[in-house]
């Protein structure tokens, strides 16, 4: 290895070229991933794993080589960057590129596992894929049917369990060779502050919510119980997993006919005004596009219709998980998602179309800076877009015809909550028990047990069959087997809501703030326009503060915008009891 550089200059001219060189490794590596995920068959899992190795093994490389330089002295941006090469990636290898090599693999093929599972239901005469699964969940009320349906999707993290237990030990070791304790500790110091005060951090933005949500639990399972009967639904312990409307019960708007008050539903059904009128995929992105262009930002490039993946090809094997893409770093974007007519894929296309437009904001920055402000930022830009999508932006896009009265509000409201205020544990619990998976505190025979522990303790929910020791149930959510960290879509679901009341406020709105929209305001697409653009150049107070005027992330925002069902679930739940 050469000697350090000391001068300020050098150690910026030597972070150039590190930049230089990881760009054109990401966007090589991109570009494997893609057609990997767009058409998954041995040869693309190989490239991709093999392409993804070798962007891990220059980013080791450059690492050590900058690890001797003393940041005191530097240039603040020279600082950052510094410090952010470390944090660049969400997996890093032991630097043994035999390792290197088969730490991808296991990545790679764990997520092809999870992308080619399928399901053959009691009844049906095909394998379903999780798609089809997933509609089941949603759709159906036949408690046996719905069991086999989820212990069927379960059964598909079985083959994983060898591979990730192999992931966690290579994992680790890459992150400790770097500097970190473990793989949880590199991506809890992702946060500008020690990683021991982001955990505190994320716990104080749980307890600023808890209550609420052990309320609209307490809501849901009176109502389940009423529906399902009290032999399947008890009183006062965890809901069963399998009735909340969703594959992991992490959101439950799907059994929002079952819960909705006696004598209000949400007013409108957007899954049936989009079917009623034919509405292709296309045109579905479409209405997501033309709500980011209302903020006054540009259309997407003609490239983004033509690359993009929008429905689940007929021919081949593909990753549906929905997400956004910039395959050149600066507007190559594309959205790769298996879109259906329903109000869920609305919001998700909202979601990733979010993730597109911060991608391009930031691409006149240095590479390393190319990201956003902290993880939860990116995943919260879409989704405060979707907060906007009222009953109002309904009727003035000609979606809706007339606009439900306010009597409908406690319908709307409990609708959003299910969406949102339900996904909260379930977001803090996936990455809890990844953290103490990766400390070391939970040992591969455990894994299953202890995920259930932490879903209990956390969601108040359960399984419902026993879980067997064979199984690796945290393996049937994408984000396990596809080293996607999770606690970031925790603080979106909080931010998503802090951003929301600014932006509305921006935009001159009035009135309560789930009737509020930023539909048309130039204002707010401004405020948001210059905090995307900032990327991850400044810590991310400072981003927040560009959006928001505060500092510190804050569920105030979402408890006010929830405020009036609060009172009403409240009072719901008198004489019934509330926790688990
Ligand atoms: O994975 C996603 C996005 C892509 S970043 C579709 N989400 C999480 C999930 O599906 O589990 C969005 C909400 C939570
Ligand atoms: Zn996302």
């Amino acid at each position: 290895m050469t000697e350090a550089p000391t001068s300020a200059p050098e150690v910026a001219a030597l972070l150039d070229r590190a930049e230089q060189e990881l760009l054109d490794l990401a966007i090589e590596g991109g570009r494997a991933d893609w057609v990997y995920a767009t058409y998954i068959t041995p040869d693309s899992e190989a490239l991709s794993a093999r392409a993804n190795a070798r962007m891990i093994e220059r980013t080791v490389h450059w690492v050590k080589a900058t690890s001797p330089i003393r940041p005191d002295g530097l240039e603040g941006s020279v600082r950052r960057r510094l410090k952010l090469l470390r944090l660049a990636l969400p997996l890093l290898a032991p630097s043994d590129p035999k390792e290197s090599a088969e730490l991808t693999s296991i990545v790679a093929a764990m997520s092809g596992a999870y992308a080619r599972g399928r399901y053959t239901p009691q009844g049906e005469t095909e394998p379903l894929d999780l798609q089809a699964l997933e509609r089941i969940l949603l759709t159906d009320r036949n408690p046996a049917r719905l069991a086999d349906v989820w212990s069927g999707w379960h059964s598909v993290g079985r083959s994983m369990a060898t591979g990730f237990t192999r992931y966690v030990e290579l994992g680790n070791r890459g992150a400790r060779e770097v500097g970190f304790d473990d793989l949880g500790a590199m991506w809890r110091s992702k946060y500008d502050m020690a990683p021991d005060a982001f955990a505190t951090e994320v716990d104080r933005l749980w307890e600023q919510v808890r209550p609420f949500y052990a309320s609209l639990h307490a809501y849901v399972r009176s109502r389940l119980r009423a529906h399902y009967g009290a032999s399947l639904v008890p009183a006062d312990g965890p809901i069963p997993a399998h009735l909340l409307g969703n594959m992991w019960a992490q959101e439950w708007q799907g059994i929002f006919p079952l819960v909705a008050p006696p004598t209000a539903g949400a007013g409108y059904d957007l899954t049936q005004l989009l079917v009623a009128r034919s509405t292709t995929p296309e045109e579905m992105v479409r209405y997501a596009e033309r709500f980011f262009v209302s903020l006054g930002l540009d259309p997407l490039p003609s490239s983004f219709w033509e690359r993009s993946m929008l429905v689940r090809p007929r021919d081949r094997e593909v990753i549906c998980h929905a997400s956004a893409w910039d395959l050149d770093y600066v507007d190559d974007l594309r959205i790769k998602m298996c879109i259906e007519i329903t109000s869920e894929d609305f919001a998700t296309i909202h979601h990733e179309l979010g993730h597109n437009y911060y991608q391009r904001a930031y691409g006149h920055l240095p590479f390393l800076f190319r990201d956003s402000a902290h993880d939860g930022f990116h995943e919260a830009i879409g989704d405060t877009v979707g907060l906007s999508v009222t009953p109002e932006y309904l009727v003035r896009i000609g979606l809706l015809g007339a606009s439900p009265p306010s009597d409908a509000d406690l319908g709307l409201l409990l609708y959003r909550a299910l969406e949102k205020v339900a996904f909260l544990p379930f977001g803090l619990a996936v990455d809890r028990w990844r953290w103490d998976v990766f400390a070391g505190r939970i040992a591969p025979r455990d894994y299953t047990r202890s995920w259930w522990e932490l879903r209990r303790r956390y969601q108040g929910i359960a399984p419902p069959t026993a879980r067997a020791e064979t199984e690796f149930d945290p393996g049937a959510k994408f984000h396990v087997p596809a080293n996607v960290p999770y606690m970031r879509y925790f603080l979106a679901h909080i931010l998503q809501f802090q951003f929301h009341r600014a932006l509305t406020r921006a935009a001159g709105a009035s009135g309560p703030l789930h009737r509020a929209s930023i539909y048309g305001s130039h204002a707010a697409g401004d405020r948001l326009r210059a905090t995307l653009a900032l990327g991850q150049s400044r810590e991310w107070p400072d981003a927040l503060e560009a959006l928001t005027g505060e500092r510190q992330m804050d569920a105030s925002a979402m408890l006010d915008y929830f405020a009036p069902l609060r009172k009403w679930l409240d009072e719901q739940n008198r004489g019934v009891p509330v926790g688990w």
